[in-house]
């Protein structure tokens, strides 16, 4: 290169050369740092964790096992999801992380071990995470458990997902779920996207920003990515899908939280303080897709801690 050479002998030619270096290997550490999504999956047991964790790794694609081996061994006999992985998919897991590639993000799903008593290695894994997705049994809502991790988690100021599932079981009303975030542990919610019917009835999701509807069709096992029929809420299909019963009260519902609801905030909820809604069901796999891409786009990459916080 003429240039370098003409500009050798000048020590400023070699400072301004170093200098450019050191800014494109910034602007690549900087890259891959907000490409990072490191999270938990925080529930009441039963409540679905396990069957989400399972289906993310399904649209995650190939799984990438990837963090310490040691951790493991060390760990007091519990039930982990990733040995019930290990037990369903009949792979090893020898790790405390699966990570895996979906959509440009490096996405690094932290196990949270299943005791049924409140945990320390719980607590240290969620004082690891940059977001959390909370998963509540719509036909039950917020329980015990749940209370107490999110407890933790809104300590740190962690962005919280809600994932509310089983819609394909009998539900309570999604706004009095919503209520009772509120209520009960305290974070305000905004619905991304709302429920059309539930139990026996439900026939999908009306996604707020998109305002389409998703129809829920049962795959059985749901082994593979559930296909998506999409459309508007005025679209026939959906008025012939739904009993005017029920097409009734969601657009009341919809028009109520349009009205009334808070607002998507994202400096809200990266401060942990607004908590992004979505309904589904994660044994049918549906809904799950539109939580990834939403909670990948919205949640924080790995960022500084205090030293506080940690203790
Ligand atoms: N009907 C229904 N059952 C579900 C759904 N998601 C999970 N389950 C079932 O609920 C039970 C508990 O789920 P699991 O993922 O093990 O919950 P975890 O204890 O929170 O890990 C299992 O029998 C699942 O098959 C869902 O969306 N609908
Ligand atoms: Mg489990």
């Amino acid at each position: 290169m003429p240039a370098a050479l003409w500009l050798r002998p000048n020590s400023s030619g070699f400072v301004l050369s170093a200098a450019l270096v050191s800014v494109s290997a910034l602007v690549t550490l900087q890259e891959e740092i907000q490409r990072r999504r490191t999270f938990a999956i925080i529930s009441h047991p039963d409540a679905g964790k396990t069957t989400l964790t399972e289906k993310l790794l399904l649209y995650g694609g190939a799984v990438q096992l990837a963090g310490s081996v040691t951790a493991r061994k060390n760990q007091r006999a519990t039930t982990s999801d990733w040995m019930e992985l290990e037990k369903k998919r009949g792979i090893s897991i020898s790790s405390t992380v699966l990570q895996f590639e979906y959509s440009g993000f490096r996405v690094n799903l932290l196990d949270t071990p299943g005791h049924k008593d409140f945990s320390e290695d719980t607590y240290r894994v969620l004082t690891a995470v940059d977001a959390v997705i909370m998963v509540i049994d719509a036909g039950k809502g917020v329980e015990n458990q749940t209370r107490k991790l999110f407890e933790v988690c809104a300590r740190r100021g962690v962005p919280i997902f809600t994932f509310m599932n089983k819609l394909d079981r009998p539900a309570r009303d999604p706004i009095a779920l919503m209520d009772e975030l509120e209520a009960v542990l305290g974070i305000k919610s905004c619905a991304m996207n709302w429920p059309l019917g539930n139990g026996a009835e439900f026939r999908g999701v009306y996604d707020r920003a998109e305002k389409k509807v998703h129809l829920f069709e049962r795959v059985v096992g749901g082994k593979y990515r559930a296909a998506v029929n999409v459309t508007g809420l005025e679209d026939p299909l959906v008025r012939e899908k739904l009993d005017e019963q029920t097409y009734a009260t969601v657009r009341e519902q919809i028009e109520m939280i349009e009205l009334a609801g808070a607002g998507f905030d994202h400096a809200q909820v990266l401060a942990g303080k607004l908590t992004p809604v979505f309904f589904g069901s994660g044994v049918n796999n549906f809904g799950v897709q539109l939580l990834l891409d939403s909670f990948l786009q919205y949640s924080a990459p790995p960022r500084g801690r205090s030293v506080p916080e940690l203790n």
